[in-house]
C-alpha cells in the first residue's frame, strides 16, 4: 500500500484567469481544464467583451478549444465595463446567464485596460442597476493616477475610491480580485462575506517583490498588481489559513509570448495555469492550514457567486512533480510559472 500523503476534495474552480484567443487559448487551456471544473474568464482581449454577442462568442471559442471533455469544463464569462455599456444589454446578459458579472478595470492599469473606467462616479448608474439585480462586480483594485507610487496603488484604492464606492452602494457584491497588500485582506475580513470578497494568486502568496530581483531581473514575475514586500505576502498566507469565507482561488494566469516578457517594455502577466493548484496545496501545508484548503478552492467561490457547488472530486497527492519547461507556440513559446522547478505535490 502506498504510505504517499493524499488529499481529495471537490473539483476546484478558478474564479480569476485568463485564456486569451486563438493559438495561444488552444494551448493554454488544457491546464486549466485539467484542474478546474470551472473559471470566470478575463474579458480583456484585444477587443474587450464589451457585450452578450462578443461573450456568447468568445465562450463558444473557448469550447471549441477544450480537449478532455466537452460536456465538463464550464467557463463563466464577465462583461467588460465601459462607461458606455448598455443597462439594457447587462442585465439581459446577466438575467440570461451569459455574464456571471461584469469586470472594472481603471483605465490603464493593466493589459488591454485603455478603455477602462477613469472616473468611478461615471458608472454609477451601471453599479446601482448592478446592486439592484445583485449581479457581482469584479474589480481591479488599483489607484490608477501615475503619481501614486506603484507599491501603493491597491492600499489607496481601497481609501480612495473602495470605501466610499460601498457606502453610496452597501449591498452591491464585489470581489476584490489578486489582492496583494495587509491592507486589502484587513478590510475584506472585517466585511459581511455576502457582499464583499477577495482572490487570492499562487504567484503573490508564493513570492515577494525581492524574488523579481535576485540573480539579476526576472521579467517572468513581472506581474499587476505589482509582488509587494514581505509583510504583505506573510498577510496573504495568514488570511488563506484563517480559513475565512471572504477568500477563494483566482489564478490570475495570465499568459504571454516569452519574447513580449522579455523585451522592452515587457508585458505584465504570469502563465500559471500548469502548477497553480499544486502551488495552492504546498502554501496550505506549509500554513499548516490543509483543512481549509478545500473550502478555498471549492466552496467559498461557488457560495459567493450562488452557483452549487460541483460534484466531481480531485485528489492530490505527496509526490514530486516538474513544472513543464515551456509551451512551444510555432517560433514562440510560453514560459509557466516555476518553469522547469519540482513541487512537492501532484495530481493523481
Ligand atoms: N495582471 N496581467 C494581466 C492581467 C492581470 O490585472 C490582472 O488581472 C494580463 O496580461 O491580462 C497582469 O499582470
Ligand atoms: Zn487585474
Ligand atoms: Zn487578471
Amino acid at each position: 500500500m502506498s504510505s504517499l500523503k493524499k488529499i481529495k476534495i471537490i473539483k476546484p474552480d478558478d474564479w480569476h484567469v485568463h485564456l486569451r484567443d486563438k493559438k495561444i487559448l488552444k494551448k493554454v487551456l488544457r491546464y486549466t481544464e485539467m484542474f478546474y471544473q470551472r473559471a470566470i474568464i478575463m474579458p480583456n482581449l484585444n477587443k474587450p467583451i464589451t457585450n452578450c454577442k462578443r461573450a456568447i462568442a468568445y465562450k463558444h471559442r473557448i469550447l471549441q478549444a477544450t480537449q478532455i471533455n466537452h460536456t465538463q469544463f464550464e467557463p463563466l464569462m464577465t462583461c467588460y465595463l465601459t462607461k458606455e455599456t448598455s443597462l439594457k444589454e447587462l442585465k439581459y446578459g446577466f438575467l440570461q446567464k451569459i455574464f456571471i458579472g461584469a469586470k472594472l478595470y481603471p483605465n490603464k492599469c493593466t493589459t488591454n485596460s485603455e478603455t477602462g473606467i477613469n472616473k468611478i462616479s461615471e458608472i454609477f448608474h451601471i453599479l446601482e442597476l448592478m446592486q439592484k439585480i445583485k449581479m457581482p462586480l469584479l474589480i481591479h483594485a488599483e489607484d490608477n493616477n501615475v503619481d501614486v507610487d506603484i507599491y501603493d496603488r491597491e492600499a489607496n484604492f481601497l481609501e480612495t475610491t473602495l470605501i466610499p464606492l460601498r457606502k453610496k452602494f452597501p449591498e452591491l457584491k464585489i470581489v476584490l480580485e489578486h489582492i496583494t497588500t495587509k491592507e486589502a485582506v484587513a478590510y475584506i475580513e472585517e466585511s459581511n462575506p455576502l457582499y464583499l470578497a477577495g482572490t487570492i494568486t499562487p504567484h503573490h502568496l508564493m513570492l515577494n517583490r525581492n524574488n523579481m530581483f535576485i540573480n539579476g531581473i526576472q521579467p517572468n514575475l513581472y506581474c499587476l498588481p505589482i509582488l509587494k514586500r514581505k509583510k504583505h505576502q506573510n498577510a496573504l498566507r495568514q488570511a488563506i489559513s484563517n480559513g475565512s469565507m471572504n477568500f477563494f482561488l483566482g489564478s490570475d494566469s495570465a499568459p504571454h509570448i516569452y519574447r513580449n516578457k522579455i523585451s522592452l517594455f515587457g508585458c505584465a502577466g504570469i502563465f500559471n495555469a500548469p502548477s497553480s493548484l499544486l502551488c495552492y496545496i504546498t502554501i496550505f501545508e506549509e500554513m499548516k492550514a490543509l483543512k481549509y484548503f478545500e473550502s478555498f478552492c471549492s466552496k467559498n467561490g461557488p457560495n459567493f457567486y450562488n452557483l452549487p457547488i460541483n460534484q466531481n472530486t480531485i485528489t492530490l497527492i505527496k509526490k514530486p512533480c516538474k513544472i513543464l519547461k515551456k509551451i512551444n507556440l510555432g517560433k514562440d513559446s510560453i514560459l509557466p510559472f516555476l518553469s522547469g522547478e519540482t513541487l512537492k505535490w501532484s495530481i493523481l
